[in-house]
């Protein structure tokens, strides 16, 4: 699977995700700091919220192959500037998790991804399952 590091703000299911993706059970972790484990690498949303930090995950995207970009479907504003994907030199892909939800707009979340500079979005819900194969495959390829 090509090295994926995720960015975007608490609670927009990067851990989650990452244990989807290694086939563990799902169990709330609070992420404390950035983690490298095989193909993954989870960062705490406190990156993305922070002005100076936000700098520093753009030097971390360097340890990876694929940029993934995280909007839940459930959140009302988006953390990332217009082209921000311009502030690195990987792949940047939309992932916008929740979909399922009672709530969820998952349109919305996309249009800020693509907005943001991600040609390619996915559509999941690590709880439900929906989505995930399809993100796995793309890793894969
Ligand atoms: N329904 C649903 N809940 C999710 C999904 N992803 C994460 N969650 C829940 O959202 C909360 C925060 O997820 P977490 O992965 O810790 O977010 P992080 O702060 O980005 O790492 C947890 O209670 C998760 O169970 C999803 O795709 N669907
Ligand atoms: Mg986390």
């Amino acid at each position: 699977m090509k090295k994926l590091i995720l960015m975007g703000r608490s609670e927009s299911g990067k851990t989650t995700l990452t244990q989807v993706l290694r086939g563990e059970e799902i169990s709330y972790d609070k992420t404390q700091y950035i983690k490298f484990e095989n193909t993954l690498i989870d960062t705490p949303g406190e990156y993305a919220q922070t002005n100076h930090l936000g700098r520093a995950l753009a030097l971390y995207s360097y340890e990876a192959d694929i940029v993934g970009l995280l909007i839940s479907a459930t959140e009302p504003y988006s953390l990332f500037p217009p082209c921000v994907t311009s502030m690195v030199n990987r792949e940047v892909i939309g992932i916008v998790t929740k979909c399922e939800q009672e709530e969820a707009n998952p349109d919305r979340a996309e249009n800020w991804l693509r907005l943001s500079g991600c040609k390619k979005v996915f559509r999941i819900d690590s709880v439900t399952g929906f989505g995930v194969n399809e993100l796995i495959t793309y890793l894969n390829k």
